[in-house]
């Protein structure tokens, strides 16, 4: 039987495992990818590894989250990030070189290769043919080291796309048509790959628009094949050496096959606060906007950035409307510069913030009170923007610079036409804010702030557990809502001790203390628990403050596996109605834990008298690494 181009990546990386859908599979990664806010948690775990330098074929630390040093706390890690990359064999991509994601399509991704990078949106990658993941930190660390990296093999879903879009409708809408028909937890488990007749007429950056956007489906990765137009790209960023052809066999099978016909396609809006609450733009003309962000690993390209400048061309903002442009790497900006588009960026008094993550991530321009904030991101949780009350529509560039312009969130394709916008033949080269390696790392000093503390432990798991039940959340809970992010708190992500105090905060401020005095505790969940961003801290500190176990409906794909990295157990309700009959502050008993691992089923009882069963759908390295108490207490003791 033929295969999708996933499969055949697969193929070529597969150390272990088989590969049918829903069994465990173990991959051998080729590049790694960290940042800075997941990083340091990733750096520090591989210290405990004790391993000299890194063992794959390339790993880069980038700084792109917390790049606001308004104390020393992020100068400090950003100093440790450098400091122990070059002592272990990592290069380190400087603050201000842009975002990992958009800096790694542009430099150092390769069609073919196994990538692994502690961020979610990791899967920007397969916009060039990679087989890019989202993972934790600690997932990340263990392949630095040459430990393969584990997924669930996930089934294979197509989605084909024919026609021609039109002007101003883009590979953003694309994206949203997808999460429309698919919502965030449609790509469960699966791979999408992206092929049909159009594939051909979306340039690298375009593609990875939408593999970014992959993400918010809840899918395993996405991916493009590697052609024509993916060589022209590494051509021009004189990389044609790393091309290597891709496509799916002509009989490769698919699980579902998803058609999109371009020509049909509008521009499209995703409403607060979910990246699958997609209308029609035109349906929102009487919406006022406050804020327009242009910018983030989705949209941030020379191409995305080109276009907003020729929008923009000799016009000036609503009056009412705040625009920030954050280019997604100083290749982008340099090239804005070279060519004159900032120019007329700045001229219609867009206001020109660094080339980082920024308010993608609440680090910095949040929305006033209430107020409404189109953004070209990929995420609109709530809170995130930094602004409680803050309405985020997610849009395209081109329904962005509409709206900037007219005040009100505005269909473009009733904008004045602009002239094609075309990738250069070749881009502007440096890379000399990436520093490579010292070629020795003995003696390079590893340089810790006083923000660093100490990891916490994780407790083994004795055959039986009585916990409390200390929250009850429903559906779609984002590490958002878990750990929240921002400008406030995102400096602190090598202090647990003090991430703590704001776990759950969006749901319920008072769950920190009520875990503490509670001990022992249980979160029951709805479906999709934990999706959104691979930070590992949505698990880390929920287990420092003495969660042990999950009881969701269902979870996502990379939380699951934090979960289990940091030794909490995570469990599905048999019957999803036994969700509506338990409470918050029940005490419920797992018996014979050891066994229900073993066999999928676990027995609960609470005090209330009710009985149930939860699944437990662990490999045996997953029930290994929980009865150590987490995948580093596991990897001590001799597991990779
Ligand atoms: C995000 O977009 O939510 C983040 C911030 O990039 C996260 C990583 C993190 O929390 O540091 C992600 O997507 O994994
Ligand atoms: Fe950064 Fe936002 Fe992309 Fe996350 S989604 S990597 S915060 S730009």
């Amino acid at each position: 039987m033929g295969k999708t181009i996933a499969q055949k990546i697969i193929a070529a990386h597969l150390v272990a495992g088989d590969m049918t859908p829903g069994s465990e599979v173990a991959l051998r990664i080729d590049q790694t990818l960290t940042q800075d806010a997941t990083g340091t948690m990733a750096y520090l775990e591989f210290e405990t590894m004790g391993i000299p330098r890194v063992k794959t074929e390339f790993s880069i630390a980038y700084v792109d989250h917390n790049t606001l040093q308004c104390g020393f706390e992020n100068a400090d890690d950003h100093r440790y990030l450098q400091t122990i990359a070059a002592k272990h064999g990592v290069h380190f991509s400087r603050p201000g070189n842009g975002i990992c994601h958009q800096v790694h399509l542009e430099r150092f991704g390769k069609p073919g290769k196994t990538l692994i990078g502690s961020d979610s949106h990791t899967p920007t990658g397969g916009g060039l043919g990679m087989l890019a993941f989202g993972a934790g930190g600690m997932d990340v660390a263990v392949a630095m080291g040459g430990g393969a990296y584990y997924i669930t093999m996930p089934k294979m879903y197509k989605v084909n796309l024919t026609g021609t879009l039109k002007p101003f409708v883009t590979a953003k809408d694309i994206s949203l048509e997808l999460l429309r028909i698919l919502s965030v937890k449609g790509g469960v488990g699966a791979i999408v790959e992206w092929g049909g007749p159009a594939v051909k007429s979306l340039s690298v950056p375009e593609r990875a628009t939408i593999t970014n956007m992959g993400t918010e489906l809840g899918a395993t990765t996405s991916i493009f094949p590697s052609d024509d137009v993916t060589r022209a790209f590494l051509k021009a960023q004189g990389r044609e050496a790393d091309f290597v052809p891709l496509e799916s066999d002509a009989d490769a099978q698919y699980d579902r096959i998803i058609d999109i016909d371009l020509d049909a396609l509008k521009p499209l809006v995703a409403c607060p606060h979910s990246p699958d609450n997609v209308v029609a733009a035109d349906s929102l003309n009487h919406v006022k906007v406050d804020q327009v962000c242009i910018g983030s690993c989705t949209n941030s390209s020379l191409l995305d950035m080109l276009k907003v400048a020729a929008m923009l061309k000799g016009k000036t903002i609503a009056p009412g409307v705040s625009l920030s442009v954050s280019p997604g790497s100083k290749q982008v900006l340099t090239m804005l510069t070279q060519t004159g588009a900032l120019v007329d960026i700045l001229a219609s008094g867009a206001r020109l913030l660094e080339c980082a993550c920024g308010p993608c991530i609440g680090m910095g321009f949040s929305p006033s009170s209430g107020g409404v904030s189109l953004r070209t991101f990929n995420r609109n949780f709530h809170g995130r923007s930094g602004t409680k009350d803050g309405q985020v529509y997610l849009v395209s560039p081109e329904t962005a610079v509409a709206s900037a312009l007219t005040g009100y969130i505005t269909d473009p394709t009733t904008m004045e036409p602009i002239a094609p916008v075309a990738l250069p033949d070749s881009f502007h080269i440096d890379d000399s804010a990436v520093l490579a390696p010292a070629e020795d790392g003995s003696s390079v000093e590893v340089l810790r702030g006083p923000n660093i503390k100490e990891f916490p432990k994780s407790k083994p798991f004795a055959d039986s557990l009585t916990a409390t039940t200390v929250l009850k959340v429903e559906d779609n809970i984002t590490t958002d809502h878990i750990m929240p992010a921002g400008a406030k708190i995102l400096p602190y992500r090598s202090n647990i001790p003090f991430l703590s105090k704001f776990c759950f905060e969006v749901c319920d401020p008072s769950f920190p203390e009520r875990a503490k005095a509670a001990g022992d505790g249980i979160i029951i969940g709805g479906s999709n628990y934990g999706q959104g961003s691979s930070r590992e801290h949505a698990a880390l500190v929920p287990m420092y403050l003495g969660i042990r176990c999950v009881i969701a409906k269902s979870f996502a794909r990379i939380h699951v596996a934090n979960l289990i990295n940091a030794g909490i157990l995570p469990l599905t309700f048999e019957n999803p109605a036994d969700y509506d009959d338990l409470a918050q502050d029940q005490k419920l008993t797992l018996e014979n834990i050891r066994e229900g691992m073993a066999c999928g089923k676990i027995r609960i009882t609470s005090d209330s008298g009710k009985e149930f069963t939860a699944l437990c759908n662990l490999t045996q390295r997953q029930q290994a690494i929980l009865m150590a108490g987490g995948l580093l207490n596991y990897t001590k003791e001799g597991g990779l």
